[in-house]
């Protein structure tokens, strides 16, 4: 299996998070996508590549071009308030809720920050920009490897990308790579394709950018969202709107929840793809399903995602894996080959 390696990933590197009133150290880290990266060759898991440089309006095929503006100007824009920002992250800490108004982009910094994110947890660093571009390039250049015979392609990239949604970030995600490759897809003629989010939270970005649309059909085995982050969406009644009724699958366990239950799951959401008619597959590969994740409730166990593996290449279709959580680091690397191995293997 070809793997798209974001060579630029390191370039974000956010360090401080905001977790209940404290700033705490960021788990959403550099250092795993190197384990990631690490074990493919140890295992000698197909070609690693460079994302292929892609035309920016494609970005704007998911993303409002405010948004694009925003992210890319950003970390000038903070420096300009004062060069002693430099050496200091951005985080938002104002947000228009209900009420508000969204649709004046104001002059004020913080405000603007506040506009374009939904939590505190994710820092905009010097170099989150260029990070999350070519992360999003991987993700493009996989769907195009998978379009051009590739039976599966992988993006192996950081930061994720399933939170984000059309014009907003959170959840450490900037730009959502699965929706990009999912509509690359599309817009190469692919009439109906489907992603499948397995990370342990619910892909709310992802669910926004086709919820009103029947020729994405997007499911997700996630935490519930009654005591998980992202908490303000991901429920079972969220079926899609419009055009879109009938193309959205959630499917919420409660903590705790272990293979056998989350792999009925699976099944599932697998049996509804199929259903759909999908000529294409897109997986949100999240890796924080693991037992030993720092900051997860699921129970699956390393050896689980060689049956994840394998239940994904049952189902026949072209598949772009992306990566997304998955924050018990020493572990992601072996956690996230299992599924590729097993994929590529059966
Ligand atoms: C991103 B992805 C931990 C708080 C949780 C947000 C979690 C984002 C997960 N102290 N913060 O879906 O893996
Ligand atoms: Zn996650």
């Amino acid at each position: 299996m070809i793997t798209f390696y974001n060579h630029l990933h390191a370039q974000h590197q956010g360090k401080v998070e905001m977790f209940r009133g404290a700033l705490v150290p960021c788990y959403e880290v550099p250092a795993r996508a190197d384990h990631v990266l690490a074990e493919l060759q140890r295992r000698k898991l197909g070609t690693v590549q460079h994302p292929n440089a892609f035309d920016d309006a494609l970005l704007e095929r998911i993303h409002s071009r405010r948004y694009l503006q925003f992210l890319a100007t950003a970390w000038d824009q903070w420096v300009a308030l004062d060069p002693a920002n430099a050496g200091t992250d951005i985080l938002p800490s104002v947000w228009p809720t209900r009420t508000f108004r969204t649709d004046i982009e104001p002059d004020n910094f913080s405000a603007k920050m506040g506009l374009y994110s939904f939590d505190a947890g994710t820092p905009f660093t010097a170099g989150t920009w260029v990070a999350a571009r070519a992360g999003a390039h991987c993700a493009l250049s996989a769907a195009q490897a998978m379009l051009a015979g590739d039976r599966a392609a992988f993006a192996l990239s950081r930061p994720p990308g399933h939170h984000a949604g059309a014009d907003f970030f959170g959840g450490y995600c900037f730009l959502n790579n699965a929706a990009l490759a999912a509509q690359y897809l599309r817009d190469a003629g692919m009439e109906r394709v489907a992603v499948l989010d397995i990370d342990y939270h619910h892909g709310n970005g992802t669910q926004a950018c086709f919820y009103d649309r029947p020729d994405v059909f997007f499911a997700s085995i996630h935490g519930d969202p009654r005591t998980e982050y992202p908490f303000f969406l991901g429920h079972a009644d969220e079926t899609g709107v419009g055009a879109g009724k009938g193309f959205n699958l959630n499917l919420p366990l409660p903590r705790g929840t272990g293979y056998p239950a989350w792999a009925a799951a699976l099944d599932t959401a697998l049996a509804r793809i199929q259903q759909f008619g999908a000529q294409a597959l897109v997986v949100s590969m999240g890796m924080d399903t693991f037992v030993g994740d720092p900051i997860s409730g699921f129970t699956l166990h390393s050896d689980d995602y060689l049956r994840v593996g394998a239940r994904l290449r049952a189902c026949g279709l072209p598949t772009v894996l992306v990566f997304e959580g998955g924050y018990a680091v020493q572990e992601v690397g072996v956690n996230a080959v299992n599924v590729l191995q097993a994929f590529a293997d059966v």
